[in-house]
């Protein structure tokens, strides 16, 4: 009788070892069969919003638009509140400032040169001190400098502020020498961006740049693609040494580090095609890891997230995203504000400028 019980269980084991083998191979088969699903004729896929019907990218890059203009010399147009904060701190308060200040210290050079010349000026005045003087050339630079550092230490936090609980999350991953990135809030869409070739450097047949998809060493194979008026989490690590994820138009730059995660958050206020570059020295192909980034509408947005494969986090959030396009920006900056009891003065003014900016477009 205890024999046939262990023939019995010998093989209920030998049964059951087979169909439980089966199902990791099972489960590892179906997201490869989801992910081929998009590129399947048979298949009802949803179409890539970003792509024309022969595979091309619809948003062509617009000269003066997140991208170098030839001999320009101030910064870019910036698609961010925290980048329209900066561009206003840079060129009405910085920019005038320094000139100004130069200009009056010329002049106080020039006057001491001319009228106190040898020639002009035989005997020279014996005075050593000027109390009156002295107090104002102290005081006028120290107020000089707390008027700036209230601005400055505004920008700055804004610049570091976390992201709300409803952002999407950009994992940016520096490698030697492209990037490559993943959508961990979207069922973990995961792109390689390589930088496109010219057409002289490719073999017959092979994909080259065109004047579509970008300048000479900023267009890329795969854009990144993120919905405009809902703040992004933008998280950078590398593989290998440390990169830097920069993008000018939207003010950021943000180190990535190897085996560190290292976090911002921005909103892209208008639709469009965004360039940026690799921007921490990272070895012998460092001028070649491009950024382009199209920004898109959140239902446009949904709709690639889906023909990728992937998720929306809430899908309700991904139905209220197509009619909230207009007003997104507004709700978003309160639960910035609302997500930030414990922050400092300095970032009320900040969030409130972000509310009032956004709402005003
Ligand atoms: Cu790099």
């Amino acid at each position: 009788m205890l024999g046939l019980t262990s023939i019995l269980l010998a093989a209920g084991m030998a049964f059951a070892t087979p169909a439980s083998a089966q199902e990791p191979a099972a489960n590892a088969a179906a997201p490869v069969a989801n992910t081929a699903a998009p590129a399947a004729v048979a298949t009802p896929a949803i179409a890539d919003p970003t792509l024309d019907a022969t595979g091309k990218p619809l948003t062509k890059a617009a000269p003066g638009i997140g991208q170098p203009t030839a001999d320009a010399i101030s910064l870019q147009p910036q698609v961010t509140p925290t980048g329209r904060e900066a561009h206003w701190f840079h060129n009405v308060v910085l920019l005038p400032l320094i000139t100004i200040i130069s200009i009056f210290v010329l002049i106080l050079l020039l006057w001491v040169i001319v009228r106190y010349r040898r020639a002009a000026n035989p005997t020279p005045s014996r005075t050593a001190h000027n109390t009156p003087i002295e107090i104002v050339w102290t005081l006028v630079p120290v107020l000089i400098l707390i008027a700036i550092a209230v601005p400055s230490i505004r920008l700055l936090a804004a610049q570091f502020k976390p992201a709300p609980k409803d952002a999407i999350t950009l994992k940016a991953i520096g490698n030697q020498w492209f990037w490559s990135y993943e959508y961990p809030d979207n069922g973990g869409i995961q792109l390689t961006a390589n930088m496109l070739k010219e057409q002289s450097q490719v073999g017959k047949g092979e994909r080259f740049r065109t004047d579509a998809d970008g300048p000479r060493l900023l267009a890329t194979d795969t854009r990144v693609v993120l919905p405009v008026g809902v703040p992004i989490r933008l998280v950078t690590t590398a593989q290998d040494v440390i990169h830097s994820w920069a993008v000018p138009a939207f003010w950021i730059k943000l180190d990535a580090v190897p085996g560190k995660l290292n976090e911002t958050s921005f909103i892209i206020e208008k639709p469009g095609l965004y360039f940026g570059q690799c921007s921490e020295l990272c070895g012998a192909r460092h001028a070649y890891m491009p950024i382009a980034v199209e920004a898109v509408s959140p239902a446009e947005f949904a709709q690639w997230v889906k023909a990728k494969g992937g998720t929306m986090p809430n899908e309700v959030a991904a139905a209220a995203a197509a009619e909230a396009a207009q007003n997104a920006a507004a709700p978003a900056a309160e639960t910035n504000a609302a997500a930030e009891p414990a922050a400092t003065n300095e970032t009320a003014p900040a969030a409130n400028a972000a509310a009032g900016n956004t709402t005003g477009n």
